[in-house]
C-alpha cells in the first residue's frame, strides 16, 4: 500500500474563529449537512427494516425498480449503452445523487421555516412508499420502510438543525449586559463556540456512521435473507450413481467422526463477508486458452449428471495435530467432463478458478483431466453447500491442498499457463504447486490428557488423498513404532482411521504417529511450517498415567 503523499501546496491555516460573528459561508454549510445527514440516516434505516419487510420494500430499490420499468425504451437502452453492465449501479448512483441535492436543498430551508422541509419529507416518503408498493407480490407492509424512513428523516433533520443553530450562535460575549462592565475575556468564549461546532460535528459523524452501519448492515442481511431462501429453494439432483453408503467399519473408536457435518466443517477463505450468490443470476464462465468457452447458468449445470464422492478437504495451514481438515460427501459434476467439452489447448498447463469476490486458485490442468473425482460441487452431505462453504458452486479436488483447487463462490473457470497466471496465494510466499503431503493425527487421548494403567486406546486419523494410506504407526516415548490398526478404507480420496491399544505404566508419557502412503513414503519425522506448501512433522500427544 502506497503511503500518503505530502500535499505539495502548504496547508491553508485554519480559519479563525472570530468571537461573536458567525460566519456566513458555515451558516449555509451546516444545515445543508444536517439535511444530507438527515436523509442518509433515513435511507440506512430503511434498509434495515427492509431486511424484514423484503429487498424490493427498500425505498432506494423500489424507486430505482420503478424507473426502470417505467422509463421509454430508448432513455433505457441509452443508459444500457452508456453505463453497460452498470446500468443499475449508474442508475442509483443518479437517484441518491438527485436525493442528496434535495435533502440539502431541504436542510438549508429548514433554517427559516419547517414547512418546506416537512412537505419535502412527506413528499419523498409518499414517492418510496408508492414505488415500494407497485413491486410484484408487495403488500401493505412494502411501505413500512419508507415510512420509517420519513420519521427518521424529520427527527435526526430537527436534531441536527438544531445542533447546527447552537454551532452558528454567537457565543454569549455579545449578550453580556454591558452594565456592569467586565473585563474583556476572549479565551473563555472561544470554548463556547468551538463547543457548539464540536457538537455538531459529532452529530454529522454519528449520523454518518449510523447510516453507513444500517445501510451497508441492512444491504448484507437482506442479500443473506434472499440467498438463504434461495438455497432453501434449491431441489439437488439425485447423483446418478447411487451416493456410496460409509461403511460401518470406517469409523474407528476414539477417533474424530468419520463424516464431518456441515456445522462441524471447518472454514477458510480471505472472505470478511462471505458472498452472497442468487443461483437464478449466477453464471459459471469457461474460458481462456480453450477451443470452445462454454457458460454455464445454474438451471443448466443442475441438469447435468452429477457424481457423489466422499472427499477429505485439507488446508495447506493446517499445522500437524491441526483440525484444518474435514470429510463430506460432495455432489457434483467431474471437471475433467467439462475440460473436455471447452478442449483446453495444450498449452494450458493452469486451470485458474475464480471466487464472486476475485479470489483465485490455479490447478495443473494435467491433475483435473487425470481421471480423479475433481468436482464442481452443488452438493455437500446430501444438502445444497452451505453459504460459507461456497454456495452455490465450488470446486472440490482429492489430493490438493484447498488453497490450490477448492475455489468456494466459483464464477469463473480460466485456462492458462502457470508462466502467466500467479493465483491469490502464490505473490504472498505459498508454492503454486500444492499436493496434500502424507499426515496422521492422534485424536485420543487429547495432548495433556490423564489416564489410569492398563490398557489404553490411542486413535486418530490419516490421510494422503488420491494415494491412499498403506500403514499408520504408533510409539510410545523412545519405544518400538508399532502397527496400527486401520478401519476400513472407504477410497484413496479420504482419510481413513486407526486405532492402536497401549499397556499404560505409571508415568509421564509421549505418544507419537506416523503413516506411510502407497507410494512408500513414510511421513518424515523432520517439522517443516505450513508455508510455503504445508506442513511435516509427526504429531504428538504428551500425557499422564497415575
Ligand atoms: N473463494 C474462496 N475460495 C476458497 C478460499 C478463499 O479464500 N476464497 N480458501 C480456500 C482454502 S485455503 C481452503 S483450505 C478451502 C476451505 O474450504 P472450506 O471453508 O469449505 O472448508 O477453501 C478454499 N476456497
Ligand atoms: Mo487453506
Amino acid at each position: 500500500m502506497g503511503r500518503v503523499k505530502p500535499s505539495p501546496t502548504p496547508a491553508t491555516p485554519p480559519r479563525a474563529a472570530v468571537p461573536g460573528r458567525a460566519d456566513p459561508g458555515d451558516a449555509l454549510l451546516r444545515p445543508a449537512l444536517a439535511g444530507l445527514a438527515a436523509a442518509a440516516v433515513a435511507l440506512g434505516a430503511a434498509e434495515l427494516v427492509a431486511v424484514l419487510t423484503g429487498p424490493m420494500s427498500s425505498p432506494l430499490l423500489a424507486v430505482a425498480a420503478l424507473v426502470v420499468d417505467t422509463v421509454p425504451a430508448p432513455v433505457k437502452d441509452f443508459g444500457i449503452a452508456v453505463f453497460g453492465t452498470h446500468d443499475k449501479t449508474a442508475l442509483i448512483t443518479g437517484t441518491l445523487l438527485l436525493l442528496a441535492a434535495c435533502a440539502a436543498a431541504l436542510g438549508t430551508a429548514a433554517v427559516r421555516s419547517w414547512l418546506l422541509p416537512l412537505f419535502g419529507i412527506t413528499f419523498f416518503t409518499a414517492i418510496g412508499a408508492a414505488a415500494a408498493l407497485t413491486r410484484h407480490a408487495a403488500g401493505l407492509t412494502a411501505a413500512i420502510p419508507s415510512l420509517v424512513a420519513g420519521v427518521v428523516a424529520a427527527v435526526t433533520l430537527r436534531l441536527l438543525t438544531n445542533l447546527a443553530a447552537e454551532a452558528a450562535t454567537p457565543p454569549p460575549a455579545t449578550a453580556r449586559p454591558p452594565h456592569p462592565p467586565q473585563p474583556l475575556t476572549p479565551p473563555q468564549d472561544l470554548p463556547a463556540l468551538a463547543g457548539g461546532r464540536r457538537r455538531f460535528l459529532i452529530g454529522i459523524g454519528v449520523a454518518a456512521a449510523a447510516s453507513l452501519v444500517t445501510g451497508v448492515g441492512g444491504r448484507l442481511l437482506s442479500a443473506r435473507r434472499a440467498v438463504t431462501a434461495a438455497r432453501a429453494a434449491v431441489v439437488l439432483p439425485p447423483p446418478v450413481e447411487p451416493a456410496p453408503a460409509v461403511p460401518p467399519g470406517a469409523q474407528a473408536e476414539g477417533a474424530t467422526s468419520w463424516v464431518t457435518s456441515n456445522a462441524d466443517f471447518y472454514r477458510i477463505d480471505t472472505a470478511l463477508y462471505p458472498p452472497q450468490l442468487d443461483p437464478s443470476t449466477w453464471r459459471l464462465r469457461i474460458h481462456g486458452m480453450v477451443r470452445n468457452p462454454l457458460t454455464l447458468t445454474w438451471e443448466q449445470l443442475l441438469r447435468r449428471p452429477m457424481i457423489a464422492r466422499y472427499v477429505t478437504l485439507a488446508c495447506v495451514s493446517n499445522e500437524v495435530g491441526g483440525d484444518l481438515i474435514g470429510n463430506a460427501l460432495w455432489l457434483g459434476v467431474p471437471v475433467g467432463e467439462l475440460l473436455d467439452e471447452v478442449q483446453p489447448l495444450p498449452e494450458a498447463d493452469q486451470v485458474v478458478s475464480r471466487s464472486a469476490d476475485g479470489w483465485t486458485c490455479g490447478s495443473p490442468t494435467a491433475v483435473l483431466r487425470d481421471g480423479r473425482d475433481a468436482l464442481l460441487a452443488v452438493g455437500m452431505n446430501g444438502r445444497p453447500l452451505p453459504i460459507d462453504h461456497g454456495f452455490p458452486a465450488r470446486m472440490v479436488v482429492p489430493g490438493l491442498y484447498g488453497y490450490v483447487s477448492a475455489c468456494k463462490w466459483i464464477t469463473e473457470i480460466e485456462l492458462t499457463r502457470f508462466a502467466d497466471f500467479d493465483a491469490y496465494w502464490v505473490p504472498r510466499g505459498w508454492s503454486a504447486q500444492g499436493p496434500i503431503k502424507t499426515q496422521s493425527r492422534i485424536d485420543t487421548p487429547r495432548d495433556g490428557a490423564t489416564r489410569k494403567p492398563g490398557a489404553l486406546t490411542v486413535a486418530g486419523v490419516a490421510w494422503a488423498q488420491h494415494r491412499g494410506i498403506t500403514k499408520v504407526e504408533v510409539q510410545v516415548d523412545a519405544g518400538p513404532w508399532t502397527e496400527a490398526t486401520l478401519a476400513q478404507a472407504v477410497s484413496a480420496d479420504t482419510w481413513v482411521q486407526w486405532s492402536s491399544r497401549w499397556e499404560a505404566t505409571p508415568g509421564a508419557h509421549t505418544i507419537r504417529v506416523r503413516a506411510t502412503d502407497t507410494d512408500g513414503q513414510t511421513q518424515p519425522g523432520q517439522q517443516t511450517p505450513v508455508a510455503p506448501n504445508g506442513a511435516t512433522g509427526w504429531h504428538s500427544v504428551r500425557l499422564t498415567i497415575e
